[in-house]
């Protein structure tokens, strides 16, 4: 059964209003530490969702294109290897356009479950895969993929259940929180279940850095708009052009950081409190972890999977690995 239009919407608004006042608590929060910092989950509002869809398609961005490129030559096999009549499962799924042409290569899938936290982006998905792969249930939840809460509301299954996790979303996480996020996923699936995972691969820091620095500046506004977001939701008092956009590889940590550089110093407002910036002081916004194939291995390895097979492209630029709880 899918979940009711109706039913969705309350769902929404209920997660949204806790969702604002969890906002303001880890905006203060964040700004409160030595290292300001800001959790990057929240650059996805529907402005940030927009220029983010934009970064997919720029030149210097190269992980969408290569990510689609492995795909689209491997889908079958992909597919063959999900087996049949399986219900995929997608957090954070936004506008589900990956998973559309997935499910119309598997034979027979029983269901599909986006989960995400933008009501209003699922719906549009859903009446739009319904519409092409009519027959097959499509029922999106609402809630935040890293919160417990939004698994325990997903529809029990006695099926072979497979989590689609594309678009080195995992790259967000620190590797602590990797692991502890594909734990909870082994959690939520039973033995014999899959999980298919796209992850970006350590490589020449000239080309990461070009893509987090984008020569089209739309990662700069990528970045910037979450202090609008800041000062529209929180009521604060951002001058966006008081702060630069910066992204570098950390070779050590494997990842590039995304922080925004205070060009002076100065007192910004938020939700009724002051925080002070010195000049060349950060926020630091995202982090963007890659992975070598052996430590990608490893992580399933820990995390209670057993890897089955990976794809990635000639450059070895980007990964996508599939392995199934043991
Ligand atoms: C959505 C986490 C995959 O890390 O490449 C892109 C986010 N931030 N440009 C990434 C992002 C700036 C993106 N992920």
């Amino acid at each position: 059964m899918a979940v009711q239009n109706s039913v969705l919407t309350e769902q929404g608004a209920a997660v949204q209003c806790g969702y604002l006042q969890e906002f303001e608590a880890d905006v203060l929060a964040g700004l409160t530490r030595q290292q300001k910092t800001l959790p990057c989950k929240y650059l996805y509002d529907e402005a940030g969702s927009k220029l983010f869809e934009e970064i997919c398609e720029l030149e210097d961005y190269y992980l969408t294109r290569t990510e689609a490129n492995i795909f689209c030559e491997s889908l079958p096999e992909m597919a063959d290897l999900l087996g049949e009549s399986v219900v995929l499962v997608e957090p954070g799924a936004g506008n589900c356009e990956k998973a559309e042409p997935l499910l119309a290569c598997m034979e027979s899938p029983q269901a599909y479950y986006p989960l995400d936290i933008s009501p209003e982006i699922l719906l549009t998905a859903q009446q739009r895969i319904q519409a092409r792969l009519p027959g097959l249930e499509v029922a999106p939840v609402i809630g935040d993929f890293t919160a417990p809460e939004a698994w325990a509301d997903l529809p029990e299954t006695t099926h072979k259940n497979v989590i689609f996790f594309p678009g080195s979303t995992i790259g967000n996480f620190t590797p602590e929180q990797a692991t502890a996020l594909l734990r909870q996923f082994s959690q939520f699936l039973k033995a014999g279940d899959g999980l298919l995972l796209g992850a970006d691969l350590v490589k020449d820091s000239v080309v990461l850095e070009r893509a987090y620095h984008d020569s089209e500046h739309v990662t700069e506004l990528f970045n910037k708009n979450l202090l609008s977001r800041i000062n529209c939701e929180l009521n604060g008092n951002f001058d966006t052009s008081a702060f630069a956009h910066r992204a570098f590889y950390h070779a050590h940590r494997q990842r590039v950081e995304m922080h925004l550089v205070s060009l002076k110093d100065q007192t910004v407002a938020v939700a009724g409190r002051d925080f002070e910036f010195r000049e060349g002081e950060t926020i630091h916004t995202e982090n963007s972890h890659k992975y070598t194939l052996p430590g990608l291995k490893a992580l399933l390895q820990k995390t209670g999977f057993s890897p089955k097979h990976y794809w990635t492209d000639n450059k070895q630029h980007y990964a996508i690995y599939y392995a199934e709880v043991l």
